[in-house]
């Protein structure tokens, strides 16, 4: 039988992730969606297939007929509750990221999954399905270039919106290196320290844009992200590993490479929702697979927390300019084996 979803929230990625269910991949269908506007909340229902159901109340809609698992694409300070509603149900869960915005709602949500005995939760961080992001990880992971030693990155988007803050440049924007970083290298993040130039311009005043974030890792590798976001010039996320016997670079976006008028160049997406495309469609197809087959595989409610330990560590460097150590607590049992390490 398809699997009918609750989408809770339906702003940009809910719409997105609705359009999706829909029209891209199969044995999915949008069942019912919630949103505290309930204008916009019949509207993206309205785009769904027949009989979905429109709700303000996330409860409702996942109570409502048909649904058997559960998006959420609500603003990260709601995502708490709505898990824990999930849970109570038995539901299966995508959550975007973050899955909390502290630590400490993560470990509650951690202990009500643990307390129902088994997995049910998946966090969005689509990087693991970027198609560049897996070939990166192969190459890492089969050693062959020897230990990573550095990773470089950069994430730059076009411009922020409006209610960005300083801090969500590290919990709502860098979080996603942090998860690429810890998966990538299969090692965790010990320390954070957040260097400041002078801001942009062309940021919005008060806004410090942007930084330079450089983590540390339990394996002894550091990690550097530049993380701008109002660039201005478009939506650029970029990682290059430096190995002991060789390097390897992704997101230069080298699709449609032209030549014309005595230049060369190409295209640079304006949004992460054009670059990661084809992330979203493989996460929502493989969760939806996995669900189906009764099975939870991508990053676990320990890979949210993890995050949200680091960006608690990084809001905090951030502030100090000091050297900042992270603070986890123990990984249960029930979280082994660790999600970013091949079994
Ligand atoms: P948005 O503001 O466009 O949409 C959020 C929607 O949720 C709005 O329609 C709002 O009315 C609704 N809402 C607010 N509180 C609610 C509640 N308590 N219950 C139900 N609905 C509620 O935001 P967005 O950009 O779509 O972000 C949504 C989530 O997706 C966030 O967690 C964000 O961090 C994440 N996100 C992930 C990516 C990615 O690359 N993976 C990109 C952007 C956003
Ligand atoms: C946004 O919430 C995302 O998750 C995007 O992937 C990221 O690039 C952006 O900086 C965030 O604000």
């Amino acid at each position: 039988n398809p699997l009918g979803i609750a989408v809770i929230g339906t702003g940009r990625m809910g719409a997105d992730h609705v359009r999706r269910i829909d029209r891209v991949i199969s044995g999915a269908y949008v069942a019912a969606v919630a949103d505290v506007d309930e204008g916009r909340a019949k509207e993206v229902a309205g785009t769904a297939g027949p009989g979905c159901t429109a709700h303000t109340d996330p409860a409702a809609a996942m109570d409502a007929p048909g649904v058997g698992a559960v998006l959420i694409a609500s603003p990260g300070a709601a995502h708490e509750a709505q898990l824990l509603a999930a849970l109570e149900r038995d539901l299966p869960v995508l959550c975007e990221k973050p899955l909390t915005p502290d630590p400490e709602a993560a470990l509650r949500v951690m202990a009500a999954e643990e307390a129902l005995g088994h997995r049910r939760i998946q966090v969005g961080f689509m990087r693991r399905y970027d198609h560049e992001y897996r070939q990166l990880k192969h190459l890492l992971a089969d050693g062959r270039y020897g230990r990573p030693l550095m990773l470089h990155c950069r994430h730059r988007n076009t411009v922020s919106h409006p209610l960005f803050t300083t801090e969500m440049l590290i919990n709502d924007s860098v979080v996603h290196e942090m998860d690429a970083a810890r998966w990538l290298l299969e090692q965790e993040l010990t320390a954070v320290t957040v260097l400041r130039p002078v801001p942009s311009s062309g940021a919005p005043d008060g806004l410090g844009d942007p930084q330079l974030v450089i983590f540390e890792t339990s394996g002894g590798a550091l990690v550097d992200v530049e993380i701008f976001v109002n660039c201005g010039f478009g939506y650029q996320v970029q990682a290059e590993a430096v190995c002991e016997r060789g390097t390897a670079r992704i997101g230069d976006a080298h699709g449609l490479l032209t030549n014309t008028a005595g230049r060369w160049g190409g295209e640079i997406a304006d949004d992460f929702i054009v670059r990661f495309a084809d992330a979203y469609d493989r996460q929502l197809r493989e969760w939806v697979d996995a669900t189906r087959a009764g099975r939870v595989t991508g990053p676990s409610a320990w890979d949210g927390y993890a995050a949200a330990a680091v960006c608690a560590a990084g809001v905090a460097a951030q502030r100090s300019g000091v050297r900042t150590p992270v603070e986890m607590a123990e990984r249960p049992a029930f979280y082994s084996p660790v999600s970013y390490v091949r079994t």
